[in-house]
């Protein structure tokens, strides 16, 4: 029997935390499966094999019980606590647990009571209104039980992957094999290339002295889990955290040509190719058929591509058919920003918050990320974390901070305000006027109208003493949809008042997403890229942020903290 995929034992691992809370476990054992199931499906390497050599505990959450389990399921195909509680609980009943808004306390109390076993039973107790009768749901809950079942029939789609869950797997697949003799040239393509928000799949294109030899290599590598048949034009691969590879392998001179096509998007490519129709020219992966002489041009770049069709060389976030083959055609692109064009961050936690590391480590670290300014920004007093950071602790935080001295970088004293409600901010103005940076953000009460979030975030853009809008829309890529408001009047009112608008660079954030940010900088608000990080490793995601900005073409110039600190403070309503 093959060993389980690391899919396959996060799936059974997650199935038992499942089961234990059905069974009414303490809740930290329920999370510790949970989180172990996480990090496994996220392990670059085969854990069965790491828990053969006794190291799947070197992988976060994962303890020598877990790893017990992982070999039990290596060895008998099941994990016999898995098997015990089974037979206690339908199988049915998890999937109800899954549903949104039921939970397992819930679950089991309509098993017990209406004898509800599957999502079908369940199903089928809301159509006869038996939901209802039972103590603790009322015909509302049947309503959404309903709703929730309705929404997960309609097939869910395989889940995306993250962008920089996909990169860590694509940029160390593209290095092994960079590495390889028989490589010449390895690129990553499609939407990893053109920095998505996420990934269905990781496309990646070589030019190689031994095209079989280079695919073989590509099955074997650690990171694979399962290859199909190695030919000279690639493989199709399984990476162990699940993440499918395709790995095209061309000859040299039509490496810009399949580099170009793979790249996509598709939307992009289908209106490049009724542009060439239009020159009498047909555009593949193969080449560039010329219909008036009928011969091929073979395009060892992908700027030949462009030059030969007329066009400007189309950065790969651009290529989402949104005005770019019109820009290069007529030489109107966008210069657009860089990562290294970045001097400061001005949104970061300390362990005066949530973040777990001191002013100073972060001052530090912001200043190894190259960067001439940090902005300070721990949450304020409502959202109850750890220390909570009443008016007058924040002012003692404030002397921290301004006591702090790291050279080369200005500290500034900030906060990440919530956004109540009504709109009104949870610190006094007198205690925000004594702060050189506000940021207002959103971190409750996410179920409103969307007329009523629309006059909150609108509200607390006009207040004169907030700075940035943090995280604008409070998705979470993949797992949260934003919460419903009027994108187009909260920019409008931040263009009016002047108060600027955060890309936040979080990988599972990247809010403003890009369609907003480019209409705010279209708008004329001024857009802050912000980190938001935590830790001292949290500098790490600007990329993400750079990324989106790039997506939704700005320049440097369009991005307040490419300037000093001293021309940001001046462009702050509070200094004028
Ligand atoms: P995803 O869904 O995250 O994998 O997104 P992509 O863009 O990587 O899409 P994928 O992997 O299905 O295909 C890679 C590229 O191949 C895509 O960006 C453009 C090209 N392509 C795929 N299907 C078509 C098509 O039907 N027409 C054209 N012109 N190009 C296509
Ligand atoms: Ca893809
Ligand atoms: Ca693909
Ligand atoms: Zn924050």
């Amino acid at each position: 029997m093959a060993d389980p995929t690391n899919t396959e034992i996060a799936a059974a691992l997650d199935e038992l935390g499942d089961l234990y809370e059905l069974d009414g476990a303490i809740v930290h054992r329920v999370v510790a499966y949970r989180n172990a199931a996480k990090a496994i499906r996220d392990a670059p390497v085969s854990v069965s094999g790491l828990a053969r050599q006794g190291r799947a505990t070197e992988l976060p959450g994962v303890g020598q019980t877990i790893q017990e389990k992982v070999l039990n399921l290596a060895d008998d195909g099941a994990i016999p606590a898995a098997v015990r509680l089974r037979a206690k609980f339908p199988s049915g009943l998890i999937a109800m647990t899954r549903l949104p808004g039921l939970g397992p306390k819930r679950a089991r109390k309509l098993f017990e009571e209406l004898g509800v076993d599957s999502l079908e039973a369940l199903r089928a107790a809301a159509v006869q209104e038996r939901i209802r009768t039972v103590r603790g749901f009322g015909p509302k809950a049947e309503a959404t039980i309903m709703a929730a079942l309705e929404a997960a029939g309609a097939g869910a789609p395989r889940e995306r992957v993250v962008l920089d869950r996909a990169l860590a797997v694509g940029e160390a697949l593209v290095a092994a094999l960079r590495r390889h003799p028989a490589a010449e040239r390895v690129e990553l393509a499609g939407s990893a290339r053109r920095m998505s928000d996420s990934v269905k799949d990781l496309d990646v294109i070589a030019t190689a002295s031994d095209p079989v030899a280079l695919a073989r290599a590509a099955s074997e590598l650690e990171l694979v889990e399962s290859a199909a048949t190695a030919g000279e034009a690639g493989v199709r691969l399984r990476t162990h955290t699940g993440l499918p590879v395709d790995l095209r392998v061309v000859a040299p001179d039509q490496f810009g040509n399949l580099l170009q096509h793979l790249t996509g998007s598709k939307q992009h490519n289908m209106a490049l190719r009724d542009a060439a129709v239009r020159k009498g020219l047909h555009v593949s992966e193969y080449g560039l058929l010329d219909d008036a002489t009928g011969q091929t041009h073979r395009c060892a770049t992908e700027a030949e591509v462009y030059r030969r069709l007329g066009l400007e060389y189309i950065e790969p976030e651009l290529r989402e058919n949104r005005g770019e083959l019109e820009a290069a055609a007529n030489g109107s692109l966008p210069e657009l920003i860089t990562l290294a064009d970045l001097r400061g961050d001005l949104h970061c936690h300390t362990t005066a918050s949530d973040g777990t590391a001191s002013i100073e480590e972060m001052a530090q670290a912001a200043r190894a990320a190259g960067y001439e300014y940090l902005a300070v920004t721990d949450h304020s007093a409502s959202f109850g974390f750890g220390d909570d950071l009443s008016a007058e602790r924040l002012l003692a935080h404030v002397a921290r901070i301004r006591a702090t001295r790291v050279g080369g970088l200005t500290l500034l004293a900030g906060s990440e305000v919530n956004i109540l409600p009504d709109g009104s901010l949870d610190y006094d103005d007198d205690v925000l006027a004594q702060l050189e940076w506000v940021v207002a953000s959103v971190h409750s009460s996410f179920r409103m109208s969307a007329e009523e979030m629309t006059a909150r975030i609108v509200r607390a853009i006009e207040h004169p003493l907030v700075d940035v809008i943090g995280h604008l829309s409070g998705r979470k890529i993949e797992r949260r949809p934003p919460y419903g408001f009027d994108a187009d009047r909260v920019i409008e009112a931040a263009a009016r008042t002047g108060t600027m608008l955060e890309i936040n660079s979080s990988p599972d954030r990247r809010d403003l997403g890009e369609v907003h940010a480019r209409a705010a900088a279209a708008a004329g608000v001024p857009i802050v890229i912000n980190c938001d990080a935590h830790r001292v490793g949290g500098f790490e995601v600007a990329r993400y942020g750079v990324a989106t900005a790039r997506r939704a073409w700005l320049t440097a110039a369009q991005v307040v903290n490419t300037k000093p600190w001293e021309e940001v403070a001046a462009m702050l309503t509070r200094n004028r």
